[in-house]
C-alpha cells in the first residue's frame, strides 16, 4: 500500500503552551502522519509573555543532526514543514537539507510557512525575508504566507483584494510552490472578515468539493481576540489534510480550518473575559494557549463550518 507518511517538522518548541512544533506535533499525529521534530529554538514559552528564556539552534546543529540522519538511512520523508527560523544560518542550512531530502525522495512536499511578519512589519532580519524570496521558494512545493508575507514575497505591492490575492499567487506560482494558500487577509471591503485565498497548479478531481476548480476563496467572521500559534497549526493541519485529500485542496482547506476554529472556539469558551482584554501579562497569555489536547476529537473530524467558493 501507500508508503506511512514522515514529516520532518522543524520549528520552534516551547515548553509551555502551544506554537511552532507544539502545534503542529499533536494534530499530525493523531490525524495518522508520523513526525519527526527538530526544534528551531527552545524557549520557556511563546515571545508574546512578558519574558522568555532558552536557546536558539543555528545551521551548524542542523547540519549534525541532518548527518546523523542521513548516515542511519533516516532521511527518508515524505514531508517536509518549516515555520519560524529565526536566522539565516538555520534557513541556509534548511535549504540545503531539503535538496539532500529530495535526493533520497523525488517526491517529497515541502509545505514552507514563510514567518516574516505581520500586520505591516517584518520581525525577522531584512537578509531572512531576502533568503527565502532566493533560496527557499524555488524548493517549497506548499507555500502558507499570511497577507504580509505574500506582499513582501511579491515584491512590496498591497494585497487589497480577492484579485490582487489571485494576481500575487500567480507571481508566488512562477517562483515554485504548486500550491499557494494565503490564510489570512484582512481586506478594506470587508474588515470583520478573514479571507482566505488559495491556488494550486495541481490537477483537482473534477468529482471534488469545487468540481476541478483551481482557484478558491473562504470567507471567516474574525474573533476578536488574540490568540498565539493559529498560523502553524493550520500550516501542520494543511499539511495532513492535503495528504488525505490529495485533488481536492478546497477540502483540505475546509478540514483544516474546520479543526482550527473548533480549537479557537474551545480556547474562546476556557479563557472567557481574558480572550478580549489587550494586556499581556504571563497569566492572560497562558489562558489564552490553544486548547488544542481538548480538541482531539474535532481536528479527528473537523465540523465544516466555513466552505470554499470557486474563483
Ligand atoms: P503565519 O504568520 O504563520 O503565516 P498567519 O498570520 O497567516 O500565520 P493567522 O493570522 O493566525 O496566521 O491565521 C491563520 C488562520 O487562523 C486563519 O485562516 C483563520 O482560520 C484562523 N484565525 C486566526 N485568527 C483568527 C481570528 N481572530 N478569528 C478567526 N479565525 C482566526
Ligand atoms: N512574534 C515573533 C517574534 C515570532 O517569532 C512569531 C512567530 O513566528 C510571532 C510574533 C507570531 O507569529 P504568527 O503570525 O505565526 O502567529
Ligand atoms: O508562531 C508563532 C511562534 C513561533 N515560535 C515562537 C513564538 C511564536 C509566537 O509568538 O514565540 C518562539
Amino acid at each position: 500500500g501507500e508508503p506511512l507518511p514522515r514529516v520532518l517538522s522543524v520549528q520552534s518548541h516551547v515548553v509551555h503552551g502551544y506554537v511552532g512544533n507544539k502545534c503542529a506535533v499533536f494534530p499530525l499525529q493523531v490525524l495518522g502522519l508520523e513526525v519527526d521534530p527538530i526544534y528551531s529554538v527552545q524557549f520557556s514559552n511563546h515571545t508574546g509573555y512578558p519574558l522568555f528564556k532558552g536557546a536558539v539552534f543555528d545551521g551548524e546543529q542542523l547540519r549534525a543532526l541532518a548527518a546523523g540522519l542521513e548516515a542511519n538511512k533516516l532521511l527518508n520523508h515524505t514531508h517536509l514543514l518549516t515555520g519560524y527560523i529565526g536566522s539565516l544560518s538555520l534557513l541556509e542550512a534548511i535549504a540545503d537539507l531539503c535538496a539532500v531530502m529530495k535526493s533520497h525522495s523525488p517526491h517529497l512536499t515541502y509545505v514552507c510557512d514563510p514567518v516574516l511578519g505581520d500586520e505591516g512589519r517584518l520581525y525577522v532580519a531584512r537578509e531572512l525575508a531576502d533568503a527565502y524570496a532566493a533560496h527557499i521558494m524555488p524548493l517549497a512545493s506548499v507555500l502558507v504566507p499570511n497577507q504580509f508575507e505574500a506582499e513582501t514575497l511579491t515584491g512590496g505591492g498591497a494585497i487589497g483584494s480577492v484579485e490582487a490575492a489571485l494576481e500575487a499567487c500567480d507571481k508566488l506560482h512562477a517562483r515554485g510552490p504548486h500550491t499557494v494558500v494565503i490564510t489570512s487577509m484582512s481586506l478594506p471591503s470587508d474588515p470583520d472578515t478573514i479571507t482566505l485565498v488559495a491556488s494550486t497548479r495541481q490537477p483537482q478531481d473534477a468529482g471534488g468539493r469545487l468540481g476541478g476548480a483551481t482557484a478558491m476563496c473562504m470567507r471567516i467572521d474574525r474573533i476578536k481576540a488574540y490568540f498565539t500559534g493559529t498560523g502553524d497549526l493550520f500550516a501542520a493541519l494543511l499539511l495532513a489534510w492535503m495528504h488525505h485529500h490529495p485533488g481536492d485542496l478546497a477540502l483540505a482547506v475546509e478540514k483544516a480550518v474546520g479543526g482550527l476554529q473548533a480549537v479557537l472556539a474551545e480556547t474562546v469558551r476556557h479563557c472567557g473575559a481574558a480572550a478580549l482584554v489587550a494586556e499581556r501579562t504571563a497569566e492572560v497569555c497562558a489562558l489564552r494557549e490553544l486548547r488544542l489536547i481538548q480538541c482531539q476529537g474535532q481536528l479527528q473530524d473537523p465540523p465544516i463550518k466555513y466552505r470554499c467558493s470557486p474563483l
